[in-house]
């Protein structure tokens, strides 16, 4: 006879928090949501990577590229760039966040001196950026020649055909900084010398980023910043999957990424611990692994060596595997079976193994209320896609504002490695859908309002830190008449 679990298979919304005390100190200003993302052991917590806040994204293609990743970074959080691109494309991505320093922006509008007018005015209405870097071979790594800006010609007179080298401003009466000074330096020059852009050069006079005056206000600060403590570059994850590791992992780790994660949808194989086993024997690098629903899975994913575990089948907003296989576990009821799995296991080894909730949260209180069964952290990729950050572009359908979001599943993604079980490459049916998502302006303007929430939410619950509130958070199931009770009811809301 098959084996039946005691649990209801429940999610989030089917829960609340009960307040515990407020005392003074729980107060929004004193709240720390740093979180663990790797295993440490008892007697030494700091062996392990942390966050600043509970929040990766998405291992998606349109969720985490180099540019979300390089935002959530500098809020904290931390992105596994996406793995269903070739190796060379996502090691580059890796490296671009690696490269990121901030107010130090790599020229994207380049040409050489043979180039003309024409060419600058083509360029500028590509880019929207009027300052073009003059290089021997047109590259953003280039010797610098000049550059031009909009002041460098007339439109009104000047002939399209006018070579650039006839009218750039020339090296030699150009301002620059040299490579490895501060952005606070580079500032100084450019206020000394009343400059716009001040172009930054190596030894050698190759252009290695333009620092612009324009940013300088805009420069806010990063308070929960997530970055290496020693060559302080930011830190990026990146997606991998039990097939081409053997390739893909060299190339990451030559990247420069921080950590993997085993991206798949039933993590519970034999494979995963094949491909930890083959990482660990050849790298000094965390990962991890999943998604597994149950202590079984979990155990085993653990012993096999992953430094996280990834919670969740089926819960995802685009994910239709629990109607297309059949096979799944509800979000809020994976958590916490294996979060008392995780502290048993910690009791028992002296070593504690992070748990990352992905997929499901709707509101953010289910955010607070994962991280209060036991998730460290939450994976999403709904909540990032709507971001200007993320890689899609703004659409306008109907009279909404809009940004394409679309599952690793669907034949949109094709990421059929994800959905593997060893037989034929690709996918015989899609396990997701191509959607839309509410276009929610800037990553930093969001995170502010969710935080704040979660912060105002530990408050009641009386934690100043996420470990208080694993352990000491009330939570109740509710009733669906409850839920109904819980919104705006019996009265007639204005427009
Ligand atoms: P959500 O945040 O609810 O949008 O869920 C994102 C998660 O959904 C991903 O991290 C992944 O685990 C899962 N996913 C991604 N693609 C698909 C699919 O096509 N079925 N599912």
């Amino acid at each position: 006879m098959a084996i039946y679990t005691e649990h209801v298979s429940r999610t989030f919304g089917e829960y609340l928090l009960i307040p515990g005390l407020t005392t003074k100190q729980c107060t929004p200003d004193n709240i720390s949501l740093r979180t663990p993302l790797t295993k440490f052991t008892k007697n030494n917590p700091e062996a392990g990577m942390y966050l600043n806040i509970p929040f990766v994204s998405a291992i998606m293609q349109s969720v985490s590229n180099d540019t979300l990743a390089i935002e959530l970074a500098r809020n904290g959080g931390l992105s596994f760039i996406f793995g269903s691109q070739s190796v060379a494309s996502q090691a580059e991505m890796v490296h671009k966040v690696k490269k990121f320093k901030a107010g130090f922006v790599t020229s994207d509008s380049n040409l050489t001196p043979a180039h003309t007018l024409a060419d600058v005015l083509a360029l500028v209405k590509k880019t929207g950026h009027s300052t073009v870097a003059i290089t021997d071979d047109g590259n953003p790594n280039g010797k610098l020649l000049g550059i031009v800006t909009s002041r460098d010609y007339r439109l009104s007179t000047d002939s399209r055909d006018r070579k650039i080298e006839e009218f750039m401003t020339p090296f030699a009466k150009l301002t620059v900084g040299k490579l490895g000074i501060t952005l606070s330096e580079a500032n100084d020059i450019i206020w000394e010398h009343k400059l716009n852009t001040l172009p930054i050069i190596d030894e050698q006079g190759r252009l290695c980023y333009f620092v612009f005056r324009k940013d300088y206000d805009s420069h806010r600060q990063n308070p929960y910043e997530l970055s290496d403590k020693k060559d302080k570059t930011l830190l990026v994850g990146a997606g991998i999957n039990t097939r081409d590791y053997k390739e893909r992992v060299p190339a990451l780790v030559e990247a420069g990424a921080d950590v993997l994660c085993i991206d798949s949808s039933d993590g519970y194989s034999e494979w995963q611990a094949e491909c930890l086993k083959w990482i660990k024997e050849r790298y000094d690098i965390p990962v991890g692994a999943g998604n597994v629903v149950d202590e079984e899975g979990f155990l085993y994913l653990v012993e096999a060596g992953a430094d996280f575990i990834k919670v969740g089948i089926g819960g995802g907003s685009i994910c239709i595997t629990r109607e297309q296989k059949g096979i799944g576990r509800g979000q809020a009821t994976a958590v916490i079976e294996i979060a008392e799995a995780r502290d048993r296991y910690f009791e028992k080894t002296g070593t504690y193994i992070p748990l990352c909730s992905d997929g499901g949260i709707v509101h953010d209180y289910h955010m607070t209320l994962a991280l209060a069964m036991g998730a460290d952290f939450l994976m999403m990729g709904r909540y990032f896609a709507r971001f200007d950050e993320s890689p899609t572009k703004v659409l306008k359908v109907g009279n909404n504002y809009v940004k394409e979001y679309w599952g690793e599943g669907s034949n949109r993604a094709k990421n059929w490695q994800r959905y593997d079980s060893g037989g034929e490459e690709g996918l015989t049916f899609e396990e997701g859908v191509d959607s839309y998502v509410p276009y929610a302006g800037a990553m930093k303007d969001n995170l502010a309002v969710t935080l704040g929430k979660m912060k105002a939410t530990m408050c009641s619950c009386g934690s100043t830190d996420l470990n208080h509130l694993r352990k000491y958070a009330k939570i109740t199931l509710v009733s669906s008449t409850s839920i109904v009770e819980g919104g705006a009811h019996d009265v007639i809301l204005k427009e």
